[in-house]
């Protein structure tokens, strides 16, 4: 692994982020050859917009809530009234966030980059906000709702009558969050999306994630395989940082806005 401040070190995250021209060589390398750019966020990408990350000591949300209680289907079927409520709360949470300058720089590398396709775990919403069109929502989205029984997406939904969850208008049973809770399959349209987006990366961003939920955390040891050169911002080492080229021990708001400036203004690469 490189890093600006030598061999598998952390990398010198201040000297990198305000003279991005002392980027590693073999990173701007990379970042000027790449034509096929896939990113992978995790709940790290949106702490900096104030929405709470899942493993983290203290203020992640599993630290405060348990996820066999909440983010399961069978929690659902046993009391879909509390897994409601809690998610009600998520949203208000993230209707009052907003993408920050990390969202704002995967938007524009969008635009300076042959392809460039962000693959979230995030439910949040914050990367197509912020401007990201080729956004895969890899867990969904927590303002979609689906039907528990059929699993169709409920474009309207009566929420004033009765106690939450509202119902399903077509077949009565109850209304979930449309995301997508541990011991559940990954919608077939973003696996595939993933997939065909991976088939000739040359350049993977891995940005605040924990690596630690499967099969997301499969896709960077896809991109591993494929030969694709791998680099990783987050505030601590992810559990697959071993994998990686090059580590940014940063807050994806800082780095990546240094990462894209090292791209230079001139436009797709020819
Ligand atoms: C910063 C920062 C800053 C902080 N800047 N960085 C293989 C091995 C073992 C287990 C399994 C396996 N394959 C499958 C499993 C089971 C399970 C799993 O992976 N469990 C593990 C936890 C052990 N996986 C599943 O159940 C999946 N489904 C499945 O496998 O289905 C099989 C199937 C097939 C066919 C039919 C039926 C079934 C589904 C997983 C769904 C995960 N759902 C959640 C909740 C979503 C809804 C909601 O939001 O409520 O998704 S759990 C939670 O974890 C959420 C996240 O998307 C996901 C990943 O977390 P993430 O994003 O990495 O966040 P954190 O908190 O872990 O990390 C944050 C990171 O940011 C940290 O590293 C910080 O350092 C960093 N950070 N601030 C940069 N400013």
């Amino acid at each position: 692994m490189e890093s600006a401040s030598g061999a598998n070190g952390a990398t010198d995250v201040d000297a990198a982020i305000e003279r991005t021209a002392e980027l590693p060589a073999g990173l701007c390398e990379a970042l000027h050859g790449a034509r096929n750019v896939v990113v992978l966020s995790g709940a790290g990408m949106s702490a900096e917009s104030g929405v709470p990350t899942f493993r983290e000591a203290q203020t992640g949300l599993w630290a405060r809530f348990d996820p066999q209680a909440l983010a399961t289907p069978e929690a659902f079927a046993r009391d879909p009234a509390l897994v409601w409520r809690w998610y009600e709360w998520r949203r208000d949470l993230v209707a009052d966030a907003e993408p920050h300058a990390g969202h704002r720089a995967l938007a524009e590398l969008e635009a300076r980059v042959e392809r460039c396709t962000v693959i979230t775990q995030n439910v949040d919403g914050l990367h197509r906000r912020a401007g990201s069109r080729e956004v895969i929502e890899f867990h969904g989205n927590l303002f979609e709702n689906r039907c528990f029984v059929e699993g169709h997406v409920l474009e309207t939904l009566d929420t004033s009558r009765g106690e939450p969850p509202p119902r399903c208008p077509d077949c009565g049973a109850w209304a979930r969050p449309g995301v997508v809770w541990f011991g559940e399959a990954i919608p077939a349209a973003a696996l595939e999306a993933a997939d065909a987006a991976l088939s000739d990366v040359d350049l993977f961003l891995s940005v605040g994630t924990s690596s630690s939920v499967y099969p997301a955390a499969g896709l960077i040891e896809q991109a591993a395989r494929r030969g694709a050169t791998l680099v990783e911002i987050n505030t601590e080492d992810s559990a697959l940082a071993g994998l990686m080229d090059f580590r940014f021990t940063a807050p994806a708001g800082a780095a990546l806005p240094a990462l894209v400036d090292a791209l230079g203004n001139g436009g797709p690469h020819p």
